[in-house]
């Protein structure tokens, strides 16, 4: 693609903002500017057809395949010609924003849109995808639609995975009408680059425009099941307790300690807990409770796991509580292909755009297309480091210098002979 035509073209910004905003209505939670469209949920089905209708009204072929990914795809093209893919996900976490996955997968929608307004003629085509359950807040693990994708995890029992509730995957595909013919592993793009808010404070603090995403950090996430002795509040005395609640508590306690031993990049999160019978005069019986671990490095990764299952089992044993263990999800770190990284980081100088290299804090689809493609992202700012968070915000000005550099990464990308 040469300079000048890269140097005239552009995406339309205020269509952009206009579809983030439709977007951002369904699943909207009353009083905020958030949304909640849990994966596989009527309001996931909802945003699903709001996003499908736009890719059908651009003439795009539009595949979806077992585990319910979407791709739209430029038409015109030979069979067997590998497309330059972006996407993301549109499903969001419970307090979610209207931006998270929702950017990187209506701004690739707005690339394709402007390169086929421009009657730009492609060695390859273009194509835009959205990702089932990537927040991995109903199901887990995260990332599931892109994993399965990827040949990561078989089909089979992505289908069998069941929610806190129950709720089976492949049911609810079915129930909401997004189990497709299309084959998995899915077909393997040429290259995949995927735009998305930072969702941290880096690009804010820094007042710098672009993110040049390097690479994404390991995620380990535990699901903890505490059993112990359900008993009177008020007559039991404390050395005849097994309190789970207790340990529980105790872990919460321990995870941020660890992340104060090991330093940063180490982060570590409880999210949720959960006590039964959960009454003020009752000690529970059960307590479940969620750790999320994530380092840049795998090794401290694998070390802060090593001393967090220590801790469990010592602070159980001596409560004289059970411990049940599950892994919800474990992607070791992913660094992206340097000549993509190297494209983005050219589109952005060519735009005029401040930017910067960094890892990505959040798991994204990308990590999962780096292992079958060339593969990097774009990040543009959150304002506030604000994400997973109803008032996530970012400028209209950094969504149209995102979807820009997007639009000139895909469009050299179209280009390469990798
Ligand atoms: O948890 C994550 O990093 C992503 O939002 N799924
Ligand atoms: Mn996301
Ligand atoms: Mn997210």
């Amino acid at each position: 693609m040469n300079d000048s035509v890269l140097e005239d073209l552009s995406i339309d910004p205020k269509r952009l903002v206009a579809r983030i905003e439709a977007l951002g209505e369904v699943g909207a939670i009353p009083g905020t500017t958030g949304c909640a469209r849990l994966a596989l949920t009527d309001d996931d089905l909802a945003g699903r057809d709001l996003v499908v209708t736009w890719m059908r009204d651009l003439g795009l072929d539009v595949t979806i395949d077992g585990i319910g990914n979407v791709i739209a795809t430029m038409p015109g093209f030979a069979a067997g010609n590998r497309p330059v893919m972006t996407g993301s996900h549109i499903d969001t976490v419970g307090t979610g924003g209207k931006y998270d996955g929702n950017l990187g997968v209506l701004a690739g929608l707005e690339v394709i849109e402007t390169v086929i307004a421009a009657g730009l003629e492609l060695d390859r085509p273009l194509a835009v995808g959205f990702f089932t359950n990537e927040e991995g807040a109903r199901f887990q693990p995260d990332m599931l639609g892109s994993l399965v994708y990827v040949g990561g995890l078989s089909l089979e029992d992505a289908l069998l995975i069941q929610d806190r509730d129950g709720a089976v995957v492949g049911e609810e595909l079915d129930r909401i009408g997004y189990s497709g013919p299309a084959p998995v592993p899915g077909p393997t793009p040429h290259a995949f680059v995927e735009l998305h808010i930072e969702q941290g404070p880096v690009l804010e603090n820094e007042d710098i425009t672009i993110g040049v995403v390097e690479g994404v950090q390991g995620i380990s996430w535990t699901e903890l099941t505490l059993n112990g002795q359900s008993c009177h509040a008020g007559t039991t005395p404390m050395r005849l307790r097994h309190d789970p609640g207790y340990v529980a508590s105790k872990i919460v306690t321990f995870v941020r300690d660890l992340t104060a031993e090991f330093g940063e990049p180490q982060v570590g999160t409880v999210g949720a807990i959960n006590l039964t019978p959960n009454l003020v005069n009752v000690v529970p019986s059960v307590a479940t409770i969620t750790v999320d671990l994530r380092n840049t490095n795998e090794a401290v990764l694998q070390q802060a796991e090593t001393k967090f299952r220590g801790f469990v089992a010592q602070a159980a044993e001596r409560e004289g509580v059970g411990v049940q263990t599950r892994m919800l999800a474990r992607f070791e770190p992913v660094n992206f292909d340097p000549r993509v990284i190297k494209i983005v980081e050219q589109s952005a100088a060519a735009a005029g755009l401040t930017h910067r290299r960094m890892p990505s804090g959040a798991g994204h689809d990308a990590q999962m297309f780096a292992r079958v493609c060339p593969t990097a992202m774009i990040f543009t700012k959150s304002v506030n480091g604000i994400s997973h968070n109803v008032t996530e915000y970012t400028e209209p000005a950094d969504l149209e210098a995102g979807a820009n550099v997007l639009l000139r990464t895909m469009l050299t990308l179209a280009g390469t002979e990798f």
